[in-house]
């Protein structure tokens, strides 16, 4: 199985990639945030309660997200591969990862870690909402909240994962087609 995790901080455009990757290597997209997003929509109780973290751009707790991306492993036995995107943001969901996986006999083959600058994150992410509704696109502090969430707690998975030699850092300022044959390029070789 192709295990791949889509890394980096938020704006980075791990979303965008995603959408291609699946396309390219046939595999199942699981993204906590659109995850979380289609709770809020659907105005679950799980929905109410991550919407007022996400709204202030603070990570909603590890046992949702973790119960969240177990479920959807169950419900796609027959998958190549999948794309985390956006998942692990914590230690606690990397190692949580790293058990759900090796109980189906599978792993992460790599962290493919996309690198951009800070001003180029808020740039792209105060244009996204200026048409996405997205609450924690439209406000710099919030973006600012979220990328100090990014340091503090998800940007030490790297070293996680390159304690297993499956870290992969790529640039990802640039058009989204180099970008994404630079992605190619490393899947490549996996
Ligand atoms: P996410 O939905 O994961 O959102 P993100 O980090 O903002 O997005 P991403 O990096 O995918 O950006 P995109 O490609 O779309 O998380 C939202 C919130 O959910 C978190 O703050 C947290 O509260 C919660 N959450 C999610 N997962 C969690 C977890 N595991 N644990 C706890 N909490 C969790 O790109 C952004 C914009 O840039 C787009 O408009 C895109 O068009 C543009 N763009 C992309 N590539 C570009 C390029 N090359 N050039 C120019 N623009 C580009």
């Amino acid at each position: 199985m192709l295990n791949l995790v889509l890394f980096g901080p938020p704006g980075a455009g791990k979303g965008t990639q995603s959408n291609l990757l699946i396309e390219r290597y046939n595999l199942v997209h699981l993204s906590t945030g659109d995850i979380l997003r289609g709770e809020i929509a659907d105005k679950t109780a799980l929905g109410l309660e991550a919407k007022t973290l996400m709204d202030k751009g603070n990570l909603v707790p590890d046992e949702v997200v973790i119960g969240m991306i177990s479920s959807k492993l169950d419900n796609n036995p027959n998958a190549k591969g999948f794309i985390f995107d956006g998942f692990p943001r914590t230690t606690a969901q990397a190692k949580a990862l790293d058990n759900l996986l090796e109980e189906k006999g599978t792993s992460i083959s790599a962290m493919l870690s996309l690198k951009v600058e800070d001003e180029e994150l808020i740039r792209r992410l105060l244009a996204r909402g200026e048409n996405s509704g997205r609450v924690d696109d439209q406000d710099e502090s919030i973006i600012a909240n979220r990328i100090n969430e990014y340091n503090n707690k998800t940007a030490p998975l790297k070293d996680y994962y390159s304690a297993q030699n499956k870290l992969s850092e790529i640039e990802g300022a640039g058009s989204i087609e180099n970008i994404a044959s630079r992605l190619n390029e490393v899947i490549d070789t996996l």
